[in-house]
């Protein structure tokens, strides 16, 4: 197959472009190079179209010769989204129906790539299936499923062959460091610290990189069309549980972890249903233990990729986000 992916230089995107040249696949990527995308996730060689999917001529030119389009494209953090949320409307929303045109026009294959935020959080216990009610609380969750919410109605008004998943929380090697997992392991790298919002007990449902690329390389062989696969990693932790094994596996001490004033309309839980995706043939291959472990160790071994970032816009978002929160901190 040749492929367009979207948001092909960010995390999970670049994870995605190397596991399908691995298969044989050919690859383009479309990515706008936003600040958590950057050149350096891809692989050399690999033909890369700076450019947005929110402009229709940025993809008709780099998705020109393609099979399917995989879309990663997105603005990812929520805590930025609180900050300042026009471009995650304008990627999540417009960008998805440019993409939408795209697919309906040339009648090439799509795979959305949403995520389990756009459910909202859950009670102890349940799991949310592809079937439940959107309940986003967060304005990039929100942004998300109003793409979503494009997709299937492009099925069944102009029968386009498009299918979306929704994975849960993703960890793995290059990952913006303004995400938990990797903010937290180079603080603490830095013996810089650990803010903890609220009390710490949110859970979170862990799925490694590489077993959320499978999940989707799965979707765009097998899925049918005007269908949601739910992709979660079935590791649930809460955030302290996490943070106190980062200290652990950085030696670090345990006094950097900080409670700090929590995020604005914070949901307490996520947890997934994959029944759907396991009927086509898929389990998560990397149990959260040994993926932390593995990914806390490519921290330390590779500061040449995430000390730039550290040092460039990332310091202003930092100040912003986290000065007044460091100064109220209490001790976690
Ligand atoms: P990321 O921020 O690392 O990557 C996003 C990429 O999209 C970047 O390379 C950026 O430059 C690019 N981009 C942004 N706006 C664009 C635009 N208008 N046109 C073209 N490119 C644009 O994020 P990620 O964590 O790799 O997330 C990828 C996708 O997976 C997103 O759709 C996200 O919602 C979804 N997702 C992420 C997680 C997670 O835990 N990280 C979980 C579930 C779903
Ligand atoms: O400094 C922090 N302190 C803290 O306690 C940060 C950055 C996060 N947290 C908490 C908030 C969440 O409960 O850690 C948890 C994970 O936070 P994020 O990494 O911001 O992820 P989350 O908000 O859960 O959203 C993620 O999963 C779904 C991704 O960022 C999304 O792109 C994806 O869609």
């Amino acid at each position: 197959m040749k492929l367009l992916v979207t948001g092909g230089a960010g995390f999970i995107g670049s994870h995605f472009v190397k596991r399908m040249l691995r298969g044989g696949d050919e690859i383009v990527v479309l990515d706008k190079l936003t600040y958590s995308g950057n050149r350096a996730n891809l692989p050399p060689g690999v033909e890369l179209h700076v450019g947005d999917i929110a402009e229709p001529s940025h993809v008709s030119r780099a998705a020109h010769g393609c099979d399917a389009i995989v879309n990663f494209a997105a603005e990812t953090h929520v805590d930025r989204s609180i900050l300042a949320a026009e471009d995650f409307g304008r990627t999540e929303f417009r960008g998805t129906q440019v993409l939408l045109e795209h697919v309906r026009a040339t009648g090439i294959r799509l795979v959305h790539v949403s995520t389990d935020e756009v459910y909202g959080d859950l009670e102890a216990g349940g799991a949310a299936t592809e079937n439940d009610r959107l309940h986003p609380s967060s304005p990039y969750s929100a942004a998300k499923a109003a793409g979503d919410l494009l997709v299937p109605a492009y099925v069944r008004t102009f029968e386009v062959n498009a299918s979306i998943t929704r994975g849960s929380n993703t960890y793995g090697a290059n990952q913006y460091p303004e995400k938990f997992i990797p903010l937290f392991a180079t603080n603490a790298l830095d013996r810089e610290p650990l803010p903890l919002y609220g009390d710490g007990r949110q859970v979170r449902d862990w799925l490694h990189a590489d077993d959320h690329c499978a999940g989707i390389e799965l979707v765009l062989r097998k899925g049918a069309a005007g269908e949601v696969y739910n992709v979660g990693g079935g590791d649930e932790h809460e955030n302290i549980e996490v943070a106190e094994r980062i200290l652990e596996l950085t030696g670090a001490p345990r006094s950097l972890l900080c409670s700090v004033p929590d995020r604005p309309g914070h949901d307490r839980r996520y947890a997934l249903d994959t029944t759907k995706l396991r009927a086509l043939g898929w389990a998560p291959a990397h149990a959260f233990e040994d993926g932390l472990r593995e990914t806390v160790a490519w921290y330390r071994d590779n500061r040449a990729w995430w000390e730039p970032i550290k040092s460039g816009e990332y310091r202003d978002y930092y100040e912003r986000q986290y000065a007044e929160r460091l100064a109220n901190a209490t001790p976690a």
